[in-house]
This record gives structure tokens, sequence and C-alpha cells, in this order.
């Protein structure tokens, strides 16, 4: 009976545990007041929603979020947009902050902590299977692919990976896997990243995802949780103590990225925006033509909460001159009155004055931009006002001394920032 009754996907016996705990500390200030998986992306949606849309959009209809630095923000939004799981239909969503459960410390230590502190909310529930995701990624997934390769290779664990520069590895753990895709050798963090053989520039990186039956994931986390030695880390002590001592397998994100018709086929998104740059970049390219990520793509929607709010408007100023947009993004509620914006991404209030203008500017909710005011290349916090005649990306000295400007001529604009100036 058991064996023949399975019917639906895998999603339906998974549960998702979203990590959503880290800050994010190399988007600077961004970050200062909410997790990295709070951060607005793509002008509506923030950051979690494509991991919790991916777990949607995969048939997984048991999700569980750790959450622990500054999560005010985090649980707010899942709160307003992500409780539409409902128990009655055996579906379920738990936000689990760090603090309330069995240990004494405040704090979840490492993200295998975060798991096995909650061990008794999950196996109430009893899923068969645990995706182990990451609150902080930009990309389109499958899950339930990933799943089915799982249950077909027999795995103690399933990881999935992808192929980043060498140099970029060093950010990540990096495997080595044989020609089945068995993972032989995993390291976190490596100083030195070992490349793919035979591609000197290449590495094999884990995303931070991980497939395990449930059963096989809690005898993992009480052992771990016994070694005084452990730092209580999947990347750290769970991942490598399973390659070394059971069978860890690979799951190529090749095989299970999501691509829309308009998605060019050559690049399998997935974007880390780890970094102000890397933020920015993000960003301005779903301003392209034809961008790497299709956030229009009606067959796998990217859900979020969002307030209800009037149409983007843009009216011409008193001496006739246009407001208008090229090669940009305008979310609702956006009033341009007179200015000029090209190759820019606004979310969702924004106000942008006469003789304005914005160039490659990604500018976060409720911002407001003065009259003359002329922003190049920058990343605008919420409610950022950027006072009448302020210039911004053309002077990097005096950017650098104002803002927190990168190494690639990016300028971060916070509103503590802004209360700083002088002129
Ligand atoms: P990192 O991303 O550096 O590496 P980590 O900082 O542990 O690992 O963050 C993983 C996820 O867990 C993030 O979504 C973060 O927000 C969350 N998180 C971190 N600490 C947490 C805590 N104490 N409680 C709850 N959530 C927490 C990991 C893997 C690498 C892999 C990369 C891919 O360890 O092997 O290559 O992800 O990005
Ligand atoms: P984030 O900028 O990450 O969204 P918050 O959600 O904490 O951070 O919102 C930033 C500011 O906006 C807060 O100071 C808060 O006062 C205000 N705000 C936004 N949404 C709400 C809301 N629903 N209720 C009350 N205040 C809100």
């Amino acid at each position: 009976m058991a064996e023949n009754r399975r019917a639906g996907p895998l999603a339906r016996e998974t549960m998702a545990y979203v990590l959503a705990g880290g800050r994010g500390s190399r988007l600077m200030e961004m970050t200062d007041s909410r997790a990295k998986p709070a951060v607005f992306f793509g002008g509506k949606t923030r950051i979690i929603d494509f991991a919790l849309s991916n777990a949607i959009n995969s048939g997984i209809r048991r999700i569980g979020v750790a959450t622990q630095y500054k999560a005010h923000s985090l649980i707010r939004h899942l709160q307003n947009g992500w409780n539409f799981l409902r128990p009655g239909r055996n579906e379920s969503f738990d936000i689990l902050p760090a603090s309330q459960r069995v240990s004494e410390d405040q704090w979840y230590a490492g993200t295998a902590d975060a798991v096995y502190q909650n061990i008794d909310i999950i196996e109430s529930y009893a899923p068969r299977y645990i995706v182990i995701l990451a609150g902080d990624h930009v990309y389109k997934m499958d899950y339930e692919i990933m799943l089915q390769q799982h249950v077909d290779s027999g795995a103690d664990v399933t990881v999935g990976c992808l192929e980043v520069p060498r140099m970029e590895a060093v950010a990540f753990g990096v495997m080595h896997v044989d020609e089945n895709y068995n993972i032989t050798d995993f390291v976190e963090k490596p100083a030195d990243p070992p490349a793919i053989p035979g591609r000197p520039d290449t590495a094999l990186a884990s995303m931070g995802i991980y497939v395990f039956e449930t059963n096989f994931l809690m005898d993992q986390l009480r052992r771990d949780a016994a070694d005084p030695g452990s730092s209580r880390d999947f990347g750290k002590n769970i991942i490598p103590h399973i390659v070394k001592h059971g069978r860890a397998v690979a799951h190529r994100f090749n095989l299970s990225v999501v691509r829309s018709e308009n998605e060019p086929d050559d690049e399998a998104y997935w974007r880390d925006v780890g970094t102000v740059d890397a933020y920015w970049q993000a960003n301005i390219d779903l301003t392209d033509i034809i961008p790497p990520l299709d956030i229009y793509d009606r067959d796998w929607p990217i859900w979020t909460y969002a307030d209800v709010v009037p149409p983007a408007k843009f009216v011409h100023d008193e001496d006739g001159r246009r407001g208008s947009a090229i090669s940009s993004l305008v979310s609702g509620d956006c009033i341009i009155s007179g200015g000029q914006l090209h190759r820019s991404l606004l979310f969702t209030g924004v106000r942008q004055r006469s003789y304005s203008m914005l160039d490659h500017a990604v500018v976060l909710p409720q911002c407001r931009i003065g009259r003359h005011a002329r922003i190049t290349r920058a990343v605008l916090d919420r409610g950022v006002e950027i006072p009448d005649g302020l210039v911004i990306g053309e002077d990097p000295e005096l950017d650098a001394k104002r803002f927190r400007r990168t190494a690639n001529g990016i300028c971060l604009v916070t509103k503590p920032m802004i209360d700083r100036l002088t002129y």
C-alpha cells in the first residue's frame, strides 16, 4: 500500500525550511535595520520572495522560516504576504525566530542549529522530505526536480550546485564530484578554491540548498548537537560529515532552473546580490530589453506582499517639460512630475520632481527626488529625500565623503547620510 500510494509530486511530502537569519553585512547600511532576506529587490518584491515563491510554485505547502538578525521588517512582510497556507489543508507556514526555542541562548548558533532548535515543530508535521533553503538568493528553480533526483539516487543528502569563477568560490562551499555527481570532497569557503578538474578557472559551488529525508536529517542534527567542537553549521559541519561518512550527491542547478521563453537560455540565473555592487547591477539588469531574469513570467510568478496603491503617473511641469522614463521600471504610486529617468528602477511610492534626472539609479520605496537633482549609478535606500539640486555620481571624491561609494563607483545613499549633509 505505502509503496503504491504516492500519486502526487514529492513536493507534497516535503517541508521547505528557509534560513533567513543572516545579516548580509556586505550590503552595508542597507542591512543596518533589516536582514538581507527582507531587502527590496526588483521593484515590488523582497529577496526572500524568490525562495518562497519557488517553494510554492514547486508544489510545496509546508514552509518554515528561521529568522534572527533584525527580523522585524522581515516578519511583518511574511505575516502580511505569506500566511495563506492553511493547517486544515495539510499546509503550514511557521515563522521561527531565534530565542524562543529549547536552548537558553538567545541566538541560533549556526544554520544547523536554526533547524535543530525547531525539531519538535518539524517532527509534529512529519514531512517525509525536507529542503533547506537560503532566504537570500534571487533565482527561479523547481525543487521537485531536485527532490526527484534525491529519491532516485538514494543519497543521504542532495546538495544544489552551480559553476562559478574559481576566485569567487572563496565565498562558497566548494565540492569535487565523480562522474555520477557523487560528492567526493567538500570544503567550506576555501582560501584557495579547488578547480573543476581540467578547468582551472572554474569551481563547483554549493548553493546552500540541501534535500534530506527528514528522519536522516534529524539524526544528523542530534549527532552534531552532541559534538562540542561543532559550530552547528550546514556548510562547515553537517555536509562535510556526510560527505565523509555517508553519501552526498550534487544536483546541478541547470537541471531545475526555471526559464521563461523571454530569458536567454545560455545562463542559469542565480544571484547572491550580497554586495552593493551586485545588488545595484542585478536591479539595473532588469531594465535590459531582454533581461537575464524575467519577472513577468506568469508561469512562475514571484509572489509578494505589496500595499494596494494607485498607478504610476507621469506629468509635465509648469514649463511643459515632460516627466518621462526610458528603459526603466516604475512601480505603483510613483509620480514623475517633469523629471526624467533612464535605465533606472523605481520601487513603490517615489516622487520625482521637475528638472531632476535619474540615470542607472535604483530607488527604494517612498523616496523623494528634489528639483534639479542629478543622480547617476546609485542606490537610494527606503525613504531617502534628495534635496533640490543635489548631484550624486559625478564627483567621486565628494561622493566618497558623503555616501557609501563602492570600488565600482556605485553610491549607496541612506537617510542618515542625507541628514548629515551640510552644504
Ligand atoms: P553562506 O551564505 O555564507 O554559505 P550563511 O551565512 O550560513 O552561509 O547563510 C546561509 C543562510 O542562512 C542565509 O540565508 C542566512 O540568511 C541564513 N542564516 C545564517 N545564519 C543563520 C542563523 N544563525 N539562523 C538562521 N538563519 C541563518 C552557505 C553555505 C555555503 C554555500 C553558500 C551559498 O554554507 O556552503 O556555498 O551558502 O550561498
Ligand atoms: P523596510 O525598509 O525593510 O521595509 P520596515 O518594514 O521596518 O523596513 O519599514 C521602514 C519604515 O517604514 C519603518 O520605520 C516603519 O515606520 C514604516 N512602515 C512601513 N510599513 C509599515 C507598516 N505596515 N506599519 C507601520 N509602519 C510601517
